[in-house]
């Protein structure tokens, strides 16, 4: 792994590194899962997505590569320059659901038997045009998953045209019982708002039967499924699971002009990484 990319890792670091990822494998882990260890550790470590992606590649070349996987990229143009990728999920234990975002790279359960599913995780937040952002789906538990595009830099507004004008086009890459299938998703020109309902993902029975459905409508992030103001995912007493039916008014509310009264929103608590 001598490359530009990694050239700033002292060889302590990787010792340090591979030592760390050993702990979330057991004796029957196979090489991918070392891989997803490894990948999980760095980041605990604070390596740079550029590092964290020449280790990727550097496994891609030895061929050490998931069998199963669902990868959700999202690319667009120049503006808006912050474009959001948001997973909504089924935990593992399907008792719930999990968002993995830029506030949440990973979903990375430890079980109580000790051992540790890395089930998904963003690959880094894109905050400076074009993208892209790489959502992987590790594990794929049965359920259904929700994917959204978030207009971060222009915020909240349910008449913003900014993201229809963006280009963004979501890819998703999925298994069937055939080899590897792919989906393209454009985002309507016509559309109005900051969020972006892109398309839900069934994922059934123990073979992961994987099916794509478009949905394809706008709206706003306030109060949306994916607004961490509005509905709790970390707790695991699956009581406040949200509800499934977008069209649900709830009653939540918020006021514009009240920066405190958006509470944990992500949106309004998003602490960017400037270049
Ligand atoms: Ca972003
Ligand atoms: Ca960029």
């Amino acid at each position: 792994m001598r490359e530009e990319r990694t050239k700033d890792i002292s060889e302590e670091m990787w010792a340090r590194l591979f030592y760390r990822s050993i702990y979330g494998l057991t004796c029957s882990s196979k090489f991918y899962q070392a891989r997803l260890s490894i990948i999980h550790e760095a980041r605990e470590m604070g390596f740079t997505h550029e590092q964290i992606e020449a280790i990727e590649s550097a496994f891609d070349q030895v061929e050490i590569c998931e069998p199963k996987t669902i990868r959700i990229t999202l690319n667009w143009g120049e503006y808006p320059e912050d474009l959001d990728s948001h997973l909504v999920e089924p935990k593992v234990d399907r008792d719930g659901q999990f968002h993995v975002w830029y506030s949440n790279l990973e979903y990375y359960k430890e079980n109580n038997n000790g051992t540790k599913t890395f089930a998904a995780d963003l690959d880094h937040d894109d905050t400076d045009s074009h993208g892209p952002e790489i959502t992987t789906i590790h594990v794929l538990t049965p359920g259904e998953y929700n994917f959204y595009v978030h207009d971060y830099t222009n915020g909240s507004g349910i008449d913003s045209t900014a993201m229809a004008s963006s280009g963004a086009r979501v890819t998703v890459e999925y298994p069937t019982l055939s080899g590897t299938e792919r989906k393209t998703f454009d985002i309507d020109p016509a559309s109005r708002g900051t969020l972006w309902n892109v398309f839900k993902i069934s994922i059934q029975g123990l073979v992961g039967i994987v099916n794509i459905e478009k949905i394809d409508t706008y709206g706003d992030y306030a109060g949306s499924p994916i607004d961490e103001g509005g509905y709790s995912y970390d707790d695991d007493s699956g009581e406040e699971d949200y509800p499934q039916d977008d069209d649900d008014d709830d009653g939540y509310s918020y006021d514009d002009d009240d920066d405190e009264s958006y509470g944990d929103s992500a949106f309004a608590l998003k602490n960017k990484e400037t270049a």
